[in-house]
């Protein structure tokens, strides 16, 4: 099912939060709920989503080389964000929804706003270049920001193993990411609906369902 105003174009949906805000356990819950309406469904990640795009998640979040790999600036870091992003886009998501297929992709440009843009200090507005010189003509049609406490998250998040680079970040980091989203979300209320991820995993489930059952319905009304 394509969009009316484009009958070729798939539809994109992103996924947000703090760390551990539980965005990647509602996936397969996602994909079951969608495949009801759409069969072809891309499920995919940032940053990453390709092999050059992840050989830089690895770099940026120092993965691979933990130890070895000097830190990079906040400039560098947006800056490897949008190299990855470009990539991903070029290869995976445009010819994607070119084809009419639906994205699911976990994380997009409003992490870097939020990442970046808040938490790192450079601002929205430098985001915002390198997003309009990337993808001016593309954003999300959904994004469902997961939306936890900084406590929660972090203690969702120490169950998974070890952390990666930006996963290290002191609590106050964290604050400023989740401030970035809520600030996202009430400006652009239409786009991101909040999903109270504080609760149970059945209850968050629940919530995500009804979200994009009123998504559905509301471009089926179109
Ligand atoms: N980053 C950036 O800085 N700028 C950018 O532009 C982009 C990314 C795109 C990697 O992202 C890092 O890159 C990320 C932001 C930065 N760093 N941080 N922080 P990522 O999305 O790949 O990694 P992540 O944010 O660290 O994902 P995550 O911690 O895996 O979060 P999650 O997917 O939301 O959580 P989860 O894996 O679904 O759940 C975590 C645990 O909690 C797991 O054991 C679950 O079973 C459990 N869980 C989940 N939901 C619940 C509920 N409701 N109740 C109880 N337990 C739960």
């Amino acid at each position: 099912m394509a969009a009316k105003d484009s009958p070729t174009r798939g539809v994109f949906i992103t996924l947000e939060g703090i760390e551990g805000a539980g965005k990647s356990s509602c996936i397969p819950l996602m994909k079951k709920y969608l495949s009801r309406h759409q069969s072809q469904l891309v499920v995919t990640r940032e940053p990453g989503g390709t092999d050059l795009a992840e050989a830089i998640r690895d770099l940026v979040l120092g993965i691979s080389h933990r130890d070895t790999v000097e830190t990079p600036t906040s400039e560098t870091e947006a800056l490897l964000m949008f190299a990855a992003r470009a990539q991903h886009l070029g290869r995976i998501i445009r010819p994607a929804l070119e084809r009419g297929d639906w994205v699911i992709c976990d994380r997009f440009t409003d992490a870097t706003i939020a990442y970046q843009g808040g938490a790192r200090g450079l601002g929205v507005d430098k985001i915002l270049t390198l997003a309009n010189w990337v993808h001016a003509d593309l954003w999300p049609d959904l994004t469902l920001f997961f939306d936890v406490s900084v406590a929660t998250g972090s203690e969702r998040a120490s169950r998974r193993g070890p952390r990666d680079r930006i996963e290290r970040e002191r609590q106050d980091f964290f604050k400023d990411v989740r401030n970035a989203y809520l600030e996202l979300a009430s400006r652009f209320p239409q786009r991101i609906r909040r999903i109270d991820a504080e609760r149970s995993i059945a209850s968050v489930g629940k919530q995500v369902e009804i979200e994009l059952e009123r998504f559905i319905a509301e471009r089926e009304a179109q």
